[in-house]
């Protein structure tokens, strides 16, 4: 069954010739999962995507995440990404989409600050205003995605902050 979700995430691949993977349909029983991937592509960036309702909402972080409360990172928000993207790592081959080296650079789970479950951070996302506790390796803390965006459907750019976050 094809995940409407998923429709932006495959349109830009080619799965014939890259190792990421299709995606399927999941609905997530135990906690919630978030990855930090670092993806050396034409840029060296970090991924951020935080499972919800059975797939990975992402943002891409050119900086990384910021462990200074008081430093905001820019993170734009990026098509959702199937589920099983959380344990991707490998080479995406030249010429096709985000070519190059990924690896996950920190995972873990993580709730909605505010409120409970799967709903609260639909809500914190459709408000533009989305603040998670993350419990990683690296990451282990409270980080807000907020600030003004720039296309009208919302949430297209955002910085990333960590308040209470403990750096490893
Ligand atoms: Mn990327």
């Amino acid at each position: 069954m094809p995940l409407e979700a998923l429709a932006a995430y495959r349109k830009k691949r080619d799965f014939a010739t890259t190792l990421e993977p299709r995606g399927v349909s999941r609905r997530g029983s135990r906690g919630l999962v978030f990855v930090v991937q670092k993806h050396r592509a034409s840029h060296l960036h970090y991924d951020l995507r935080l499972e919800v309702e059975g797939v990975l909402k992402s943002w891409a972080l050119p900086k990384g995440p910021s462990l200074n409360p008081k430093e905001k990172h820019l993170a734009v928000r990026v098509e959702d990404h199937p589920y099983e993207y959380r344990n991707f790592e490998g080479t995406i081959a030249a010429g096709n989409y985000g070519a190059g080296d990924v690896i996950v650079w920190d995972s873990g789970t993580y709730e909605p600050a505010h409120g409970d479950g799967e709903s609260a951070v639909l809500k914190a996302l459709r408000k533009g205003a989305l603040s998670v506790r993350l419990r990683g390796k690296k990451l282990n803390g409270e980080f807000a995605l907020s600030g003004s965006s720039v296309h009208a459907n919302g949430f297209s750019s955002r910085r990333m902050t960590n308040s209470r976050a403990n750096a490893t």
